[in-house]
């Protein structure tokens, strides 16, 4: 056979050069984050048979005794609520370890429950990855248990607990490092205040660098990263223009800490150009509480409050982490388990498929003189890192989707290719009616997903895409049209 001629137009296109990245860039790790998009906590500990909040350090290992429970059922109830993963509390401030640990005596060794031999971070790390989804620990660094607490010896301990959870339970997707800390507690039987210094008592650079070497894939989330930012509330909710980088400050404009810094009033928004690729996670409960209470069983978050809660969270860029809290059985109550079903039957019902799909789509602008690589098919294939772009001198740009026939939605969805960086500043959304582009939607910051729910439900047979502001060439991986499923009321 003849040697090939000239090399065919398209894969001489492809090779043209892509644009250079811009700014902080998501690590491997941060990308396999952002796809997992909404996951649960697990708040289980005394607290959940003795009715509190924070428990105060001097309960009775024992009364953790939960008659029924079920590591399966608990993982499948998340499972059926669409949770791609799920974080326990391992310790929670009152200091009890779920697990069979060495570094206190504090621990479920001491419980008559399974006559000591209980291990909840055992069996849920198990059945979460049974259920296919992934295993992440919350370890308190407060603990108002501890003797240790507030001298050095403590950090020590606290570093050996995260050792073994980070040893000896298998891959671990997220540690979480919780802000709250220092005040009264039983401290060994001591019932004092305690208060220590939260900028350095921790030494946190050490320990997320012993994380770091234990479970080098696992994210590290703290107020304050460092791969993760806290939103600012525990809400579940990004402000509507939120940007994936951030700039972590302290409170005095000096260096940042875990219950230290301006989260609250700066993480929901972040910074336009922050020095550091620390996209937000959005995380509320279920309930009001953070733990079960029967007082609360008909204060569940209805599927349509979630479905906010995941418009404004994981449509903001971030993910959403949704606590979801075992009862005193061992079970999820059947009211929570309800509300998880109905979300993600919206979820899922709502995003089953882009009615754009198929629409005849045309760019303005595509890079190197329309390259297929860069083409505006790329919107609409379903993945997250193929893009559209333009030449590195065109800032603005439009795309138009040509539906074929008019088409209802309500739902659009903009993805950008995060892995060159967070590149628009400003788009706006337009339907062809009456003869005439109408602009429908106009938004800001896009990252790693941007939804945009429209005040009423739109049918058109066109709709375009413009790019109004960018700080470099765009590259845009996803334009979607949706139309809500189910009673997803617009709160
Ligand atoms: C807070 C804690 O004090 C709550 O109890 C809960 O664990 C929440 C997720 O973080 O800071």
């Amino acid at each position: 056979m003849a040697a090939a001629p000239l090399l065919p137009a398209t894969v001489a296109a492809a090779s043209a050069k892509a644009p250079a990245p811009y700014g902080p860039l998501p690590s491997e790790r941060q990308l396999r984050w952002h796809e997992m998009e909404v996951y649960a906590f697990i708040h289980f500990s005394p607290n959940t048979f003795t009715d509190r909040e924070w428990g105060n350090g001097d309960e009775d290992p024992s009364v953790f005794n939960p008659p029924a429970f079920d590591a399966d059922a608990i993982a499948a109830a998340l499972k059926a609520g669409g949770m791609t993963g799920a974080i326990l509390t391992a310790k929670h401030h009152d200091g009890l370890c779920l697990w069979q640990t060495d570094a206190t005596d504090h621990s479920l060794k001491k419980s008559s429950w399974r006559g000591g031999k209980g291990d909840v971070v055992k069996d849920l790390s198990e059945a979460v990855r049974r259920a296919g989804m992934k295993f992440g620990v919350y370890l308190s660094p407060w603990d108002r248990n501890s003797a240790l607490y507030g001298r050095p010896e403590y950090v020590m301990t606290y570093r050996q607990q995260l050792r073994e959870l980070l040893t000896r339970y298998g891959p671990i997707y997220e540690v979480w490092h919780d802000g709250a800390n220092g005040g009264s507690g039983y401290y060994g039987g001591a019932n004092e205040t305690r208060r220590i210094d939260r900028r350095t008592y921790y030494d946190w650079p050490a320990t997320w660098e012993l994380e770091r070497s234990l479970q080098p894939d696992a994210i590290i989330w703290c107020e304050i990263g460092p791969d993760i930012r806290w939103v600012g509330n525990e809400s579940g909710y990004a402000n509507d223009t939120c940007w994936e980088t951030y700039n972590p400050i302290g409170p005095d404009g000096g260096p940042a800490a875990p219950g230290y810094s301006r989260a609250g009033q700066e993480g929901g928004t972040g910074h336009r150009n922050g020095a550091q690729w620390l996209p937000p996670e959005c995380n509320t409960s279920i309930r009001p509480g953070w733990f079960w209470h029967e007082r609360e069983n008909a204060r569940v978050k209805s599927p349509a409050q979630l479905m906010n809660l995941y418009y404004r969270s994981v449509g903001r860029g971030g993910c959403f982490l949704l606590n979801v809290p075992p009862d005193r059985c061992g079970l999820v109550h059947e009211n929570d388990a309800a509300s998880l079903r109905g979300f993600n039957a919206m979820v899922k019902g709502t995003f089953r498929q882009n009615l754009a799909e198929k629409a005849k789509v045309a760019a303005s602008n595509v890079r190197a003189k329309g390259a297929k690589a860069f083409g505006p098919r790329n919107l609409l294939d379903g993945d997250r890192y193929t893009y559209w772009s333009t030449d590195d001198a065109v800032l603005t740009a439009e795309v138009t989707f040509d539906l074929g026939k008019p088409v209802k939605f309500n739902v659009a969805r903009l993805r950008e290719n995060i892995k060159l960086g967070q590149r628009v500043d400003a788009f706006a959304l337009d339907q062809w009616k009456d003869g005439a582009w109408a602009a429908f939607a106009e938004a800001t910051s896009i990252g790693s997903c941007r939804l945009v729910r429209t005040k009423e439900d739109i049918t058109t047979n066109r709709v375009r895409l413009r790019i109004t502001k960018a700080a470099v060439c765009p590259a845009l991986s996803d334009f979607g049209l949706f139309l809500e499923a189910g009673d997803s009321a617009k709160s």
